[in-house]
């Protein structure tokens, strides 16, 4: 254990991280999905922000989705593809896809993260809503919060006051 430990020791720091690619950072199970996703709708990852991944049950049936940042290769317009793990078609919000208030281009997104199963959230024209499920929130400073949860997998937008 000793000696293992040793020849670990040995190799650069610089070329251990040079091998790191972002797409390694997916858990095993998500990794052909991604491969999958990015070949048919030609999409690359996005690592404009960090993190570029988020874990959370994003459909309620207890297994750890995963949500990432994504851009199209063709025009650059970014978006959040989840990838489920009980399920193997995933879904694209933004990158071309439209929704609600956050329009079919993520990229004036400064800030995103995970909103827990359970947490209530006010909505600026709609009523308040209890989650169900993990969800995601997509902010821009001083100028536009979104919400977006799913049901039955399919994206909902809820536009929030700031
Ligand atoms: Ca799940």
């Amino acid at each position: 254990m000793k000696a293992l430990a040793g020849i670990f020791a040995l190799v650069p720091i610089a070329a251990v991280a040079g091998v790191i690619t972002a797409q390694w950072q997916l858990p095993n199970w998500a990794q052909p999905q991604w491969a999958a996703l990015s070949k048919s709708q030609q999409l690359e990852l996005s690592l404009r922000l960090n993190p570029f991944v988020w874990q959370g049950d994003f459909d309620g049936d207890k297994a750890l989705d995963v949500a990432v940042l994504v851009k199209r290769s063709s025009d650059g317009k970014e978006g959040i593809a989840v990838l489920w793990r009980n399920e193997a078609t995933p879904t694209v919000v933004g990158a071309g896809t439209s929704i609600g208030g956050g329009g079919d281009d993520f990229s004036w997104v400064e800030y995103w993260g995970v909103e827990e199963s359970g947490s209530l959230h006010e909505g600026s024209y709609a009523e308040t809503i209890r989650l169900d499920a993990d969800a995601l929130l997509v902010t821009k400073e001083g100028s536009a919060t979104g919400l977006i949860y799913f049901v039955d997998r399919k994206p909902q937008w809820q536009q929030q006051s700031d």
